[in-house]
């Protein structure tokens, strides 16, 4: 059995983009697992992994921590289940596509949502949040809340390449879902879950696949508590 350590918010949320990732590749891998929420400013809780963010999985005796080094170690030691980067070179490129997503579009998205979020961490984690969102954006919740349709247009500028992309191929990894699918997801199922505005408007490329993606695994992605 796979252990997921995991951020929790308010009424069972699932928030942690990156602990979205492990999710999503999980579930690729048809690997059961069981979560263990634990709280943003709660740093013990995860002590045992060396480091200080989550995702972090404990598959048996081995504990991962970081998302990527997550879907490497399933992909290396479940590699009789589906693929997901699709050989040697899918996984450089998709670690190409990991950097691109996080250096280009999680501050985007994170200046749309960041208020919401606030309002759905564990109150426990209501002031750490805060503090560390707000040097990270270098403005308060309040003013981000008020600068959201700036923010929206500047997240729509950056969104830009996925949409032409998804206008040619249906999913980011080509005919079949894969992690780089997931890594882009991730950004989605965080505002999904705990931001009640949608960032994105069923016109678009992105909103198909994003519906595309949540129907897989069963609905895995759709059955949770969402804003
Ligand atoms: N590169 C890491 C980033 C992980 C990360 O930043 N996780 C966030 C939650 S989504 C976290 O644990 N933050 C804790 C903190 O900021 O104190 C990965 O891909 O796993």
């Amino acid at each position: 059995m796979i252990t997921l350590w995991e951020l929790g918010g308010k009424d069972g949320r699932r928030y942690s983009l990156f602990s979205w990732r492990a999710r999503m590749a999980l579930a690729h891998k048809g690997l059961a697992f069981e979560a263990r929420p634990v709280c943003m400013s709660d740093k013990a809780a995860i002590a045992f992994s060396s480091g200080k963010t989550v995702p972090v999985i404990k598959d048996e005796e081995t504990v991962v921590r970081d998302s990527w080094k997550i879907a490497e170690h399933l992909e290396d030691r479940y590699s009789q289940a589906a693929t997901l980067f699709g050989g040697g070179i899918g996984r450089g490129v998709t670690q190409a596509f990991n950097v691109w997503v996080d250096r280009t579009l999680v501050l985007p998205m994170l200046a749309v949502i960041v208020a919401d979020v606030h309002e759905r961490v564990d109150p426990a984690d209501e002031r750490y949040f805060r503090e560390s969102m707000e040097k990270v954006l270098k403005t308060t919740l309040e003013d981000a809340r008020d600068r959201r349709a700036e923010a929206m247009a500047g997240l729509a500028r950056a969104l830009e390449p996925m949409q032409a992309l998804l206008k040619r191929q249906p999913w980011i990894s080509g005919a079949q879902p894969a992690y780089a699918d997931y890594i882009l997801f991730s950004l989605f199922q965080w505002a999904r879950v705990m931001s009640p505005g949608d960032v994105l408007s069923p016109s678009e490329p992105l909103h198909a696949w994003r519906e595309r993606l949540l129907d897989l695994h069963g609905g895995f992605a759709r059955r949770v508590p969402t804003a």
